[in-house]
């Protein structure tokens, strides 16, 4: 058997179709052409069926991790053993039609050496050396829940409740029994809230000063247009936005992006210290720019349109609040109006002019003004911002700035525009598993969990942003670690997480529940065997395709491996030794879940076909009733019946929360809270002192090798793209450094090593990662795989308290 499974991860997984033509597709995105992220159009649409052999079976499963997508696969399975993986094969390659074929990517369809990697967990396992170090002896089941349950008992009776900890994790986030994220909405929060709750977390690693940002602007999360709206569009402007990377697969909103883009022929302007793979070959023009420094950009285009009046004036005074003093609210100091603060007239006395966005930003003032005439000339205009300027050290006001230049244009409500979020999708309502009420209100921000281990009871709501309550009152004692790599790999700087972990006083007990030895993994306490999603039933949830949203069924395609077993039966096992079996199970099974879950959902929709079609089909899929989605319509027509939800119920240009909170809250010196979207320097920014010691900005960016960490132990997909530092080869020379040198990368937190991409895709001045390499000391503290976040902070965002993790300063020497 074991041999069996060896041959079979050395042949090619793609022999039946020509898929190895797309292999090396993959490694060739990194070269600037532009069919490459459309890896499997041509080559699927093609290819022809090839009936199963007698002996094969071919099962519907799905890949679930958190890239934004959602793929089917069917396994073809041959005694017990995943032979090949293939994708969707209903639908068509119209997009007009709403029946897209729904094609995995690269990573999605090496999922069998996902399942059969060498890496994988096979049985529980006990800590014996200290944590970090990786060395465990082998328990049983019985062993491991009795374990557990013990510590979880003796953590809970002396020090509450809110000493336990859910992790974020997003490994399996796309499932319903298995959804890993959002914590709070897995199967561990049902299990702990039957046990009296843990401490809460908000926000998100992906998106914490955008939601807190725009949350000031528009009120709540804030949507934007579809993808598929882009063919309404007279020009396009993406702010850090990569969906060629990261909305990558078949369902993938690339290639919604690519389709419209061809019919409205729009002109795009990408924005991005980096020419990404979705600026490759089709974009019409590429601003390269500092990290860090949109805001000032967008203040100095702010700057030509108002002295151009090419702002939109009867947009700006029906739906804002505080362009100019007109709308300024009562409680706002003379002069505080975006207007004067762009003109020069406020607080600071300087006109946002060209020339003072040129220094900033590394862009040519004459661009600033070509580019400021074309965006306030051609309507409508599409503005969108995807997550990474926004994942920075003052990435709450960045996201509020390009939201501003949607808005001073007019461009928000309307077809062919947008609000300057991200774009937005309808997905079809899914019954999900109830998770049941946490009892527990205190929340601390996602990224201070290590604060909260080492300082929990110091930690304050002004200073630290804990909701619920003035403080903390004990610090984390248990955690939860489920799907996810983020107590190392994906969390900010390792040294000193690892130096909080390796402490067992501290943190007492670390339960992880994976499928391979991650880095995470290896400081654990406890740590569990999962199945895969090919070992298992579940329903897979929120795939789009921008408005043809679709779920998938995915059966069990193999037996589960070695003794793994899934996250229902651990957890059901947990609540009997806990003595909240029966209010855990509701006496139902896992298949009795999702048949029920599946009933409650066709109660609301009785179109669906019934359970045993869904298996047999694998793919649902649906289309917006709607047609294109349109952020803020509703408001743009009648803003009187449909306000939004900020307190003024309009777009909040100046805010007085914020104002408030700027008023408030206990900010460490250099930190920004402003009522207006204004440009601050930040720490670790392009003007930092700091820059005479580690003279470069370190931007990261999510890869399409990975997803985040997963997929990251896969040969092929390691081989296809590989990790490596851009530089550009002004700062290469200057440092005696080519293409493919062995480069040290580092600063006061760490260090790691990886190969030089020399290459003029990457604006000078910054450096740039691929996050999410696996974390592989080599016992000196120095990791040997280019894995980014031994080189970030830990130092929050000022408002959200997020992980500016795109926001480092480092050095570069050649090895
Ligand atoms: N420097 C830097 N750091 C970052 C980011 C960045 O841009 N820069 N991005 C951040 C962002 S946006 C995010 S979302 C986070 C992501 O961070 P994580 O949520 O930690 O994502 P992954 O690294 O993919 O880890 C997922 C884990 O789930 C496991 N897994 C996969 N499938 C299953 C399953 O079926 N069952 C179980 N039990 N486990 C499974 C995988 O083996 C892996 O260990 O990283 C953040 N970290
Ligand atoms: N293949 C793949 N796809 C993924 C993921 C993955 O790991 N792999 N992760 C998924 C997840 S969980 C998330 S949250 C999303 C993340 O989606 P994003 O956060 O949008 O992705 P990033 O690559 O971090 O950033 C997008 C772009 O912003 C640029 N950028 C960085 N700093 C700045 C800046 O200051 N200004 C400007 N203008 N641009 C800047 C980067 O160079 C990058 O090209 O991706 C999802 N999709
Ligand atoms: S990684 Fe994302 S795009 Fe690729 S197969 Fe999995 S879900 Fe699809
Ligand atoms: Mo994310």
């Amino acid at each position: 058997m074991i041999k069996n499974r060896f041959k079979a991860l050395l042949s090619p997984d793609v022999t039946r179709r020509g898929f190895i033509k797309s292999s090396s597709m993959l490694g060739g995105l990194a070269a600037v052409t532009s069919s490459l992220s459309l890896p499997f159009k041509s080559t699927l649409a093609q290819a022809k069926e090839t009936p199963p052999k007698a002996d094969e079976k071919v099962v519907w499963s799905a890949c679930t991790v958190n890239c934004g997508s959602r793929c089917p696969l069917r396994m073809h399975v041959v005694d017990g053993e995943i032979k090949w993986v293939e994708t969707d094969n209903t639908g068509t390659d119209n997009y007009a039609a709403k029946d897209v074929q729904v094609r995995a990517c690269l990573r999605g369809r090496s999922m069998r050496r996902r399942v059969y990697n060498p890496d994988r967990l096979k049985y529980p396992l006990k800590r014996v050396g200290k944590r970090g170090e990786g060395k465990f002896k082998r328990i049983s089941w019985e062993e491991a829940y009795d374990e557990i349950a013990n510590h979880l008992q003796r953590i809970i009776e002396n020090y509450g409740n809110e000493a336990v900890y859910l992790n974020y994790g997003t490994g399996t986030l796309g499932g319903t029994v298995t959804r890993s994220w959002p914590p709070g909405n897995t199967l561990v929060a049902r299990l702990m809230n039957l046990k009296g709750g843990y401490l809460n977390h908000y926000g998100d690693y992906s998106t914490a000063q955008i939601a807190e940002g725009l949350n000031y602007t528009y009120g709540g999360w804030a949507n934007g247009n579809s993808f598929s709206d882009l063919e309404n569009a007279k020009l396009i402007v993406q702010f850090g936005n990569n969906p060629a990377e990261t909305r990558m697969s078949g369902g993938g909103l690339i290639h919604h992006y690519v389709e419209s883009k061809a019919k409205s022929q729009a002109r795009t302007i990408i924005i991005d210290p980096r020419y990404t793979d979705t600026a490759g070959g089709r974009e019409d023009e590429w601003i390269p720019i500092r990290p860090g420094t949109d805001t000032a950009f967008i203040s100095a285009m702010a700057y030509v349109m108002i002295k151009e009046a090419l702002v939109d004036q009867p947009f700006l005074d029906k739906y804002c609040v505080g362009y100019d003093e007109k709308t300024l609210p009562a409680s706002a100091p003379a002069n505080s109006d975006y207007k004067s603060y762009i003109l020069g007239l406020g607080d600071d006395k300087t006109p946002k002019t060209p020339e003072w966005a040129a220094t900033i930003t590394g862009i040519p003032a004459d661009i600033i003004i070509k580019t400021a005439r074309e965006i306030g000339s051609t309507k409508p205009c599409a503005i969108h911002q995807g997550w990474g300027l926004q994942r920075t050290a003052g990435g709450e006001i960045a996201s509020r700035a390009v939201a501003m230049l949607a808005i001073l244009t007019g461009n928000v409500g309307i077809n062919g525009g947008g609000s300057g979020a991200r774009e937005s999708d309808y997905s079809i309502p899914f019954v999900r598993f109830p998770t049941l009420e946490n009892p527990v209100k205190t929340s601390i921000s996602m990224f201070l969990w290590t604060d909260a281990i080492v300082r929990g009871p110091e930690m304050t709501a002004l200073k630290d942003g804990v909701r619920g309550k003035d403080k903390l009152d004990v610090p984390i004692k248990f955690i939860w670690n489920y799907a996810g790599n983020c107590l190392i790999n994906q969390h900010a700087d390792i040294n000193r997480t690892h130096d909080i972990l390796q402490d067992d006083t501290a943190c007492e007990m670390i339960v992880v529940i994976d499928n391979h030895m991650t880095a995470s993994a290896k400081y654990a306490d406890i740590v569990l065997p999962d199945l895969t999603t090919s070992e298992q039933a579940d329903f897979c949830m929120d795939g789009k395709a921008a408005n043809m949203p679709y779920f998938i069924y995915a059966d069990q395609a193999i037996k589960p491996q070695f003794e793994a077993r899934g996250i229902y039966e651990i957890c059901s096992e947990l609540a009997k030794r806990l003595g909240v079996e029966d209010a855990f199970t509701e006496g139902r099974d896992q298949e009795g879940w999702l048949r029920h879950l599946y009933a409650e959902t066709r109660k609301l929709d009785s179109s669906l076909p019934d359970f045993e079609t869904v298996r047999q089909q694998g793919i649902v899929k649906r289309t917006d009733p709607n047609g294109h989605y349109v952020a803020y319509k509703a408001f743009r027509e009648d803003p009187q019946n449909n306000p939004l939800s900020t307190p003024s119920g309009k777009i909040e240009i100046y805010s007085e929360r914020l104002a408030e909170i700027a008023a408030t809250w206990e900010l460490p010196e250099g930190d920004v809270i402003h009522p207006l979207p204004v440009y601050t320097s930040t720490f670790e920014g392009w003007d930092d002192p700091k820059r005479s010691e580690y003279p470069l900005q370190l931007t990261g960016f999510h890869f399409k090798a990975r997803v985040h960490s997963t997929y990251g132990n896969v040969d092929i997909l390691k081989e296809a793209a590989r990790q490596e530092m851009w530089i550009n080869p002004i700062d290469a020379q200057a440092r005696g450094i080519k293409n493919g040198d062995r480069v040290r990368i580092f600063n006061d937190r760490g260090e790691t090593r990886i190969h030089a991409k020399v290459t003029p895709r990457i604006i000078p001045g910054v450096v740039a990662l691929g996050e999410g390499a696996w974390y592989t000391p080599d016992g000196r503290k120095i990791d040997q795989s280019g894995s980014i976040n031994v080189l970030t902070t830990q130092r929050p965002s000022p408002l959200a308290k997020g992980n500016p993790q795109h926001t480092n300063l480092v050095q570069v020497q050649r090895v």
